[in-house]
């Protein structure tokens, strides 16, 4: 932990006149969890080897095709990015890996910014791929599709720029690729559903070949949009099935927006972790499809749901390592409050699944008693993990209440006085 980016001091002064309260809590919870026979001190050790990466792409405001309403102070590049991205884990403590975008976040300089970033205790997660545009010196244009597209040119661009981003993630020491594409259609008949995954499986395998030996490659389905009437990579069995072919450096990543309404992501999470091809997460929320909302804000039940799984299946050792990454968009707040409040949603479900106890779980399963079984889910969900999760910030040198800490510290204002407002409204309708 580096402290670069909030001083040791201002940290210790807001925590010197929340502690007192905070131990209160604390006890109480303590009681609350020892007359439930849970040992805190061991998922105290799970949640502080707990992370999860925070998205480049999140930092600035994200807009709609309707119009984008940017805030004073907000980065420009992906030094002021990174900057951003230190004070959130210093706040709090578990977002010491950030996940890049190329060509978004192209440098001069690689080794500069790993320095850079390496200088606030931060480092990378996964690389991500963008084939979903067209940037102005492109020769060709992805409208059509990329790793999938009919013109063996346009396929070999896109497997180029994949390759581009392992070889720049290897320079900033990244381990793994995500590929998200974009390729689908819009109109029935379009295209050959078959053609067009043999397509994708044949680009893949050309990116695959150019892994280094210690890196994963991400495959990330997505049911529709850009493409509205199908897309190559739509589901999980899509997904797995590729996954496969690949080879053992090939998973899956889930992103949880990437489903239709009411899909059981968490059984998704459950048949990949048995599979042995669950790689990642993009995390977020939604309502009503790829909504980018942040995470927990609409269903933090189903969230909890989700690190059940994960929790059990790593108690089965059937879980790999797995990349947590969020991946959202801050249409209308600040990003950095939605990011610290997403980061600590995601870590307050996976602390409420630590306090479930599968023995007991199992016993209500094997008699088939629905409602005790669901009723030992909900009493692990139902308790407050608040003063734990201060507590281990408090523990770690981070923040009690980062969100209070937050506004009061002026960071949006002390910043627009020193980056330049790159004001760019741009909508995609107009
Ligand atoms: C696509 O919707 C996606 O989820 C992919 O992960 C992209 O890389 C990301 O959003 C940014 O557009
Ligand atoms: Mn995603």
């Amino acid at each position: 932990m580096m402290f670069k980016a909030i001083s040791k001091e201002q940290i210790e002064n807001h925590n010197k006149r929340n502690i007192n309260n905070l131990k209160k809590d604390y006890e109480f919870f303590l009681k609350k969890t020892k007359n439930l026979g849970i040992n805190i001190n061991n998922i105290k050790k799970e949640l502080k080897n707990f992370s999860v990466a925070l998205p480049s792409w999140g930092l600035g405001t994200g807009g709609t095709r309707f119009g984008k309403f940017p805030i004073a102070g907000e980065p420009n590049n992906i030094f002021e990015k990174i900057e951003d991205c230190a004070v959130i884990n210093d706040l709090i403590g578990i977002t010491n890996s950030v996940s890049l975008h190329f060509p978004w976040d192209n440098v001069g300089d690689f080794k500069e910014l790993k320095e850079f970033t390496s200088s606030y205790g931060l480092k990378f997660d996964a690389v991500n791929s963008n084939t979903f545009e067209d940037f102005k010196d492109y020769k060709h244009s992805f409208k059509f599709g990329s790793l999938t597209h009919t013109d063996k040119s346009i396929r070999d661009k896109a497997i180029e720029l994949n390759v581009d981003c392992i070889k720049k993630g290897e320079k900033i020491g990244s381990k793994a690729l995500t590929v998200w594409i974009p390729d689908g259609t819009n109109y029935p008949g379009q295209q050959d559903f078959s053609k067009s995954l043999d397509r994708y499986i044949n680009s893949m395998k050309k990116i695959y070949s150019k892994l280094p030996s210690s890196w994963r490659i991400f495959i990330e389905h997505k049911p529709f949009e850009p493409a509205l009437y199908s897309t190559v990579i739509n589901d999980w069995g899509s997904s797995y099935y590729c996954a496969k072919l690949l080879g053992k450096k090939a998973f899956c990543l889930i992103d949880l927006g990437h489903h239709l309404p009411n899909t059981n992501i968490e059984m998704i999470v459950s048949r990949l972790a048995d599979m042995k091809k669950l790689g990642g997460f993009h995390f977020n929320d939604s309502k009503y499809g790829d909504d980018d909302l942040d995470s927990g804000s609409i269903n933090p039940f189903a969230l909890f749901l989700i690190f059940n799984e994960l929790t059990n299946a790593k108690k089965n050792k059937k879980l790999n390592s797995v990349s947590y990454m969020i991946d959202q968009s801050h249409n209308i707040t600040d990003p950095i409050e939605s990011l610290i409040m997403s980061a600590i949603e995601i870590q307050r479900a996976f602390a409420k699944s630590l306090l479930i106890n599968y023995k007991i779980l199992e016993k209500f399963q094997k008699k088939n008693d629905a409602i005790f079984s669901l009723n030992h889910l909900k009493n692990a969900f139902n308790i407050d993990v608040t003063p734990l999760l201060q507590m281990i910030r408090y523990e770690s040198g981070n923040v009690i209440n980062p969100l209070e800490f937050y506004r009061n510290f002026n960071y949006r204002k002390k910043k627009s006085k020193i980056r330049k407002k790159k004001f760019d409204i741009s909508s995609t309708i107009l």
